[in-house]
């Protein structure tokens, strides 16, 4: 047996699948995999016996709760390969790793590589790959200060050109920023000089046990390898809230006196390595970094009892670091050394407070935003709460529109006075605001200031993450649509730009104080995609409350916007409303769009009959021409209210927006022109509803379908008619005109 793969597993089903399926795909077969279970389930622990796999698969337990550090130790002591490989169960190989590990291993007591970082699970992660997007990163900088004090360390862990022990060792070293993460996975071991060197995992460490492990090795190692190639994918958890990977937990007093008891224990082995001095500088560079990113600032966030603890500890550490490395380090971090040599945490802690009020002046001085930032924090959130002040945005401060703006003009129309109303807008919008408010841009000095002193907040959407919720604001979200999509804490994988979408999430929806529902079915679906356990408003969209005017009001109102459009009264209308598709973007919030459908053939088949309205998502930059139809295909996208388009619209094309919940309140008909449907349901999103059995029309895939379906809508109408009732009893059932006036008397004092 050439290779014993060990993974420890703590029962993370959603991971392990793709975790085996790698191990299934190995070129290279001559391999056991051995599973050790730890604090498991019997069910997780039997499904993994029955699992049917193309290699040797051991499941073992630990007998109990011990950590990974005992996880592995158990496969330690079961592995029959000659050569050891440890594989976590979030993560994965790539199908030629063992393959290119071992064609180096001969005469290698271990072979070293990088990781690959992803987001993503093997499915997503190797189809950005083919469209060459793969998010290959190494292990990311986790925050400011590090990416800073990383500079220094790029310089003190100078690799050397040939290939020597000191070269891979500082490979190994660099692959992640942090101390802690010096990590055994990606390095074939010898199993026999594992053995022979009585190198195991130490039991006591939680979090860093890898770090003792793999210097001791390195030390032990006279001809260590490395490959070029990275061939092992680290998963990131896009959901550190529920399913935290011990990375994403923040350090803790026992985390810190893990790593400073670590730093002593193996100091002693890098200095007995005389014949390679640079091994112990570079190492001493990695812990001072640790000692000023996390020990001095634990000192300023820990309690008195806390640092008192730590220090003796750390102390003992600095003192045993190289003259050396210290005078490498930059002037602050030499001064803090320095100082923390003869001063006590609380003075530590003292001038690291003055360094961090040093830099966010810098910071202030060269970034209007992070001014603005800091007025929002420091000034306008300590002035005096304006109570009857109601601040407004809707899709971002896109556009006026959306539930926000009919609770802003019922509450200006039925309490004359009683309110200041501001309007977040970006654009300097022609509509003209019924009842008096101010305006402001999202990110201006003068949002932050609104944003800091109303009482009341009613969004569509998310506020930033560094939301203050004051005592005694109220937060009203009246969200975007009912859910097709699968949303949140729901999705498996985060594709979208943002993967760190869940944890801020989290953040915000903790401000909000009520959420409104538009049906029973979105309601309990927010419970869980957002964790949200706050005041639901089972009211149905006051969005919606204009689809109910009465017909005559409808029919006026109609004629009203046809004119405002330029649209030939006689003409009937399409809406083509897609939405936005995860991972087709340029940027965090600036997606692309591709129009599928063959306008010209559209124009010339129904041309004389119809109008299209062609109406992209708000997260679309992209603007499409639509000259050359002229007469026949409008761009709106960039209009204000799409409730506005709903109501002038005889029929409505969209996808997999929520757009056509609301629609559906007229009893329109409604085409799905779902061109991508594979795609967007099993790997951009998944859906909550089974669309080929609930959607109230026809699914269609090309622009010969949709124009068939449009020359036969009676016949599509009498097709669906069973359909769409039960449609609209399920996701219709609240609305009936008059969300906005329940919505207003639960959250505003009257
Ligand atoms: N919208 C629009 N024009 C489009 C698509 C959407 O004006 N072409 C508006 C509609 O009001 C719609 C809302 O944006 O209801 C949300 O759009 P979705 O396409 O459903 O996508 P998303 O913003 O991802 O929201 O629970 C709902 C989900 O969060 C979906």
């Amino acid at each position: 047996m050439k290779v014993s793969i060990i993974i420890p597993y703590h029962g993370e089903e959603k991971y392990i699948g793709d975790c085996l399926a790698s191990l299934d795909e190995q070129e290279e077969k001559d391999f056991e995999a051995i599973v050790v279970c730890d604090d498991c389930t019997e069910e997780q622990i039997e499904a993994l016996r029955a699992r049917e796999s193309k290699f040797s698969l051991t499941v073992l337990t630990t007998g109990g709760k011990r950590g990974v550090a005992a996880a592995r130790n158990v496969g330690l002591e079961h592995a029959a390969g000659d050569y050891i490989l440890f594989l976590d169960c979030d993560d994965y190989l790539e199908p030629n790793a063992l393959s290119e590990l071992l064609a180096l291993a001969e005469g290698r007591e271990l072979v070293f590589s990088k990781r690959i970082g992803t987001w993503y699970g093997r499915k997503f992660f190797y189809d950005k790959k083919q469209d060459n997007e793969a998010d290959d990163q190494e292990e990311e900088i986790e925050d400011e200060d590090e990416a800073e004090e990383d500079e220094d360390d790029e310089q003190a862990i100078e690799p050397a050109e040939e290939e020597t022990w000191y070269r891979t060792f500082a490979h190994m070293l660099r692959a992640d920023n942090t101390i802690q993460g010096i990590s055994v996975l990606g390095i074939l071991f010898d199993r026999k000089f594992l053995e022979k060197q009585s190198i195991r995992f130490e039991e006591n460490l939680i979090y860093a046990s890898d770090v003792p492990f793999v210097i001791r090795a390195f030390c032990a190692a006279e001809n260590p390898g490395e490959l070029k190639q990275r061939i092992y994918i680290h998963r990131r958890h896009n959901d550190p809230i529920n399913l935290p990977a011990i990375s994403q937990i923040s350090d803790s007093k026992t985390r810190i006196d893990e790593i400073l008891g670590i730093y002593k224990e193996i100091e002693p082995l890098l200095a007995a390595k005389t014949e390679e001095p640079r091994a112990k500088l570079a190492f001493d560079r990695k812990f001072i970094r640790y000692y000023v990113t996390r020990v001095s600032k634990f000192y300023v966030e820990g309690g008195k009892k806390e640092r008192e603890a730590v220090y003796p500890q750390a102390l003992e550490c600095l003192r045993m670091l190289s003259l050396d490395a210290i005078a490498h380090s930059r002037r602050y971090t030499k001064k803090l050394l320095k100082y923390s040599f003869t001063h006590r945490p609380e003075e530590i802690a003292k001038k690291v407070r003055r360094h961090s009020s040093f830099q966010t002046l810098g910071r202030l001085v060269k970034s209007r935003a992070a001014c603005k930032k800091y007025m929002y924090r420091k000034v306008f959130s300590r002035m005096k709460m304006i109570d009857n002040m109601v601040v407004f945005e809707s899709f971002f401060g896109r556009n006026y529109s959306d539930s926000p703006k009919y609770i802003y003009e019922y509450l200006g129309k039925n309490y004359p006075g009683k309110y200041k109303f501001v309007w977040i807008l970006n654009r300097r919008s022609e509509e003209k605001m019924p009842f008096p408010c101010k305006r402001a841009k999202r990110f201006s000095l003068r949002y932050f200031y609104y944003m800091a002193r109303a009482k009341y907040h009613v969004f569509n959407g998310r506020q930033p993450v560094y939301f203050i919720k004051r005592k005694g604001n109220v937060f009203l979200e009246t969200w975007h649509g009912t859910p097709l999509k699968k949303l949140v804490f729901d999705m498996d994988e985060v594709t979208t730009a943002s993967p760190l979408y869940k944890k801020q999430f989290y953040t915000q929806t903790r401000s909000w104080d009520y959420l409104v529902a538009p049906n029973q079915f979105s309601e309990d679906i927010f419970r869980h995609a957002f964790m949200y356990d706050g005041k639901m408003l089972e009211t149905g969209y006051p969005r919606n409350d204009i689809l109910y005017l009465k017909d005559k009001e409808k029919e006026q109102l109609t004629l009203e916007i046809k004119r405002e459009l330029g649209i030939d009264p006689a003409k009937k209308v399409i809406l083509y409303a897609p939405t936005w598709r995860d991972d087709e973007f340029y940027d965090h919030a600036q997606y692309k769009f591709t129009l599928k459908l063959d306008m010209e053939k559209m124009q010339k088949q129904i041309g004389d009959e119809y109008v299209l309205l062609l109406r992209t998502h708000y997260f679309i930059v992209d603007f499409l021409d639509l000259t050359p139809y002229q007469g026949f295909a409008y761009n709106v996208s960039k209009y204000n209210d799409i409730a506005r388009l709903y109501l002038i619209s005889d029929v409505l094309i969209t996808d997999y927006s929520s757009v056509f919940f609301d629609y559906a309140n007229l009893r329109r008909p409604m085409l799905f022109f779902t061109y991508d449907l594979d795609k967007y349901q099993s790997v951009l999103r998944g859906f909550y509803m089974d669309v080929e059995e609930e959607l109230p029309g026809p699914m269609l895939f090309d622009t010969d379908e949709v124009l068939d379906a449009i020359e036969s809508l009676p016949q599509i109408q009498k097709q669906y008619e069973d359909k769409y009732r039960i449609f609209c009893e399920k996701y219709c059932g609240w609305e009936d005109g008059s969300a906005t006036k329940k919505v207003v008397e639960a959250v505003f004092d009257k």
